[in-house]
């Protein structure tokens, strides 16, 4: 299927961060990988945002805020279950900053989040509350873009959520699955798939 992107097609580059990439923090299995698809297929979109997972020290999502715990497990917070993670992408360091190979130029913004310390946020859209916004909807509208082709870090967690949420807002939904990669904690990525699927988010290899 050969899909061009238009005038109102945005590309959506999620959380391409050195602590995804081999030797991060949160190494992402070949995370690396998706930089040249990715740049490639920026040079055809006139619109582009980019995601920054952007944490404060001692994030609520960190395993080292929750004595005994350990990255990985799950732990139930007022807005829901949490899966906890290892400390990455604390604001200012590193491992915070995008990949140095991804051309970030031509993005018309970069969206933050994860930064208050007592909630996560894997969503482009929504809190992990699934309710409080990021502002993203509102600059889609203003914009007048209504269709969004996602590629990023990491498939089964923000880029999956940010799908299903562009979705339930109504905007066309389209995942390049050259230009991402997947943590797959227990399952993860498989239901990442179902769900994506039954939102509606269209799947395409490359563009
Ligand atoms: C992500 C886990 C924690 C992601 C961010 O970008 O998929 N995953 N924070
Ligand atoms: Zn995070």
């Amino acid at each position: 299927m050969l899909i061009r992107p238009g005038n109102d097609d945005l590309l959506l580059i999620i959380d391409v961060q050195n602590d995804f990439c081999p030797g991060g923090a949160l190494a992402v299995a070949d995370g690396d990988a998706v930089v040249p698809v990715i740049n490639r297929l920026a040079e055809r979109f006139d619109h582009i945002v980019l995601t920054q997972d952007w944490h404060p020290s001692g994030h609520s999502s960190f395993a080292t805020s929750h004595p005994g715990a350990n990255p990985f497990d799950s732990v139930a917070m007022p807005y829901g279950q949490q899966t906890l993670w290892p400390e990455h992408c604390r604001q200012g360091t590193a491992g915070a900053a995008f990949h140095p190979e991804l051309v970030t130029d031509r993005a018309g913004l970069v969206i933050r989040k994860g930064f208050r310390s007592e909630i996560d946020s894997y969503s482009a859209f929504f809190e992990n509350d699934r309710h409080t916004p990021t502002g993203l909807a509102g600059y889609l509208r203003d914009r007048g873009l209504r269709r969004i082709f996602m590629v990023g870090l990491a498939t089964d967690f923000c880029v999956h959520y940010s799908a299903v949420d562009a979705r339930r807002l109504g905007f066309d939904t389209v995942l390049v699955e050259s230009g991402c990669r997947a943590i797959d904690l227990a399952g993860s990525l498989d239901a990442a798939w179902a769900g994506m699927a039954e939102a509606g988010v269209q799947r395409v290899n490359d563009l």
